[in-house]
């Protein structure tokens, strides 16, 4: 079901005008009402009245996510603060977290662009949809709550966790369509097994996942073990959320929602525009948000516009499903994280050296885990054990304080983690996936 063909259909020049007119009215506002963006645009010794064409877009400055941290809380905030009706939140480098401040216009777009995605994966009035991803500060649960309502379905409110409670539910409601991480439904199916529940047998039918990078050979196993057709959606928390692009039933890459979210390819080197199949840095930019609305926001994530026509009837551009990022961020059960992080963490911690490796793997249970192997100062290790007990308690405490997942910590003896010449490998990610 297509949710909004007046829009995900248009006809591509009458959209293109339409994504002008956004553009136009935007940098005058970000000029006139946001300090951070009217100061790089007179650096730039740019002015609104320059853009005339979309292509003008390439002259306007860019956003990362340190200049969203350094404007961290409300330095980004575009209308009168009282006009903010809710908050969302993820980590950024150095324990920030960067912010997305919401109008109630906003929330409207976050519906609507949650619609169409969730439309896309097959959602109807009809569906009760089990939605298992993260309520709260993260956008996951809230962003799929909103997109479910939109439609007139009925939404199970889960959030992640308690998955002998999720799969009663499943069973005792009859849901339709499952909300998550691609690896915490594969987590669901092999709990599914252990409890001999057979999910061939329930109504489970279709799900739409993202949040974290998955494969074709992923896809395959949720298809398989649920007997159901899983979709891939896309967002971050910068841009709106989950609801920027999406899977339709011809899964050929996913479609952009571009009235709303205006995208462009880049060379990360550069910063030049590419063309449509070549690959390069994801960058968007709000046309219709007025909480915290971005301009060329640098997402590092990495794919290539796909500009085909798709079966499916929607005119939008699709982008490839992402190939991976352009900066060393982890993405461990869903939660963001920085290597650069854990170093800021441990270098607060009396008794160890800045020499650590984080070991990501995804064993039996098809969840993150981490182990992260610290060196201990040579005093310490000639300590009693119950002193680097306490040692490593005190890491893993730090650690799930400041990242928000739990690590477990191996101690490892003074100059055993291996020195590199060149830039040190601090990650070892062996999920295959
Ligand atoms: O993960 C929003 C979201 C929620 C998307 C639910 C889809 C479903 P953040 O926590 O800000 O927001 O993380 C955004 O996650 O820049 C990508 O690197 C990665 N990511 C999101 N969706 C996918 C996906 C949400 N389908 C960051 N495939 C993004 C691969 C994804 N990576």
């Amino acid at each position: 079901m297509i949710f909004n063909p007046e829009y995900e259909c248009m006809n591509p020049e009458a959209r293109k005008k339409l994504q002008l007119a956004h553009l136009k009215n935007l940098v005058e506002n970000l000029y006139a009402k946001v300090p951070f963006y009217r100061s790089k645009m007179e650096e730039m010794d740019i002015k609104p009245r320059d853009i005339h064409r979309l292509e003008d877009i390439a002259s306007l400055p860019f956003t990362t996510k340190d200049d969203m941290r350094l404007n961290y809380p409300h330095g980004l905030l575009a209308c009168p603060k009282d006009r903010i009706v809710e908050v969302h939140m993820s980590s950024g480098t150095t324990g920030k977290p960067v912010v997305d401040e919401y109008t109630i216009e906003d929330i409207n777009i976050w519906r609507e662009a949650m619609a169409r995605t969730m439309a896309g994966g097959g959602c109807t009035k009809d569906d009760i949809v089990q939605n298992c991803y993260g309520y709260g500060l993260f956008t996951g649960g809230p962003g799929a709550h909103y997109g479910a309502l939109n439609i007139g379905a009925e939404v199970l409110p889960m959030s992640s966790g308690n998955t002998a409670r999720q799969l009663m539910v499943m069973q005792d409601f009859g849901s339709t369509m499952l909300t998550c991480t691609p690896s915490y439904a594969l987590y669901m199916a092999e709990e599914a097994v252990d409890a001999g529940i057979d999910l061939h047998a329930l109504p489970i039918s279709k799900g739409c996942f993202g949040a974290e990078p998955w494969s074709e050979n992923m896809r395959k196993e949720i298809e398989a073990r649920f007997g159901m057709k899983a979709y891939d959606i896309y967002g971050l928390t910068e841009i709106i959320g989950p609801g920027v692009s999406f899977e339709c039933e011809a899964q050929e890459g996913l479609h952009i929602n571009e009235d709303l979210f205006y995208p462009e390819i880049i060379d990360p080197a550069t910063g030049k525009p590419l063309p449509p199949g070549e690959k390069g840095e994801l960058v968007f930019t709000t046309l219709t948000k007025e909480g915290t609305p971005l301009l060329r926001y640098r997402t590092r994530d990495i794919t290539y516009f796909m500009t085909e026509p798709c079966s499916c009837g929607r005119t939008t551009i699709r982008m490839h499903r992402l190939f991976g990022r352009t900066d060393d961020m982890l993405i461990i059960r869903g939660v963001n994280v920085f290597p650069s992080q854990i170093e800021h963490a441990l270098v607060e911690i009396e008794g160890t050296e800045p020499q650590y490796l984080i070991v990501v793997d995804r064993g039996a249970t098809h969840l993150d885990e981490v182990e992260l192997q610290v060196e201990v100062k040579q005093e310490f290790f000639t300590d009693e054990t119950r002193g680097l007990e306490s040692l490593r308690n005190k890491i893993e405490n730090v650690m799930k304080s400041k990242l928000q997942i739990g690590v477990k910590v191996k101690l490892v003896e003074p100059k055993t983690i291996e020195r590199s010449i060149g830039k040190a490998k601090r990650v070892i990610d062996k999920r295959s996936i």
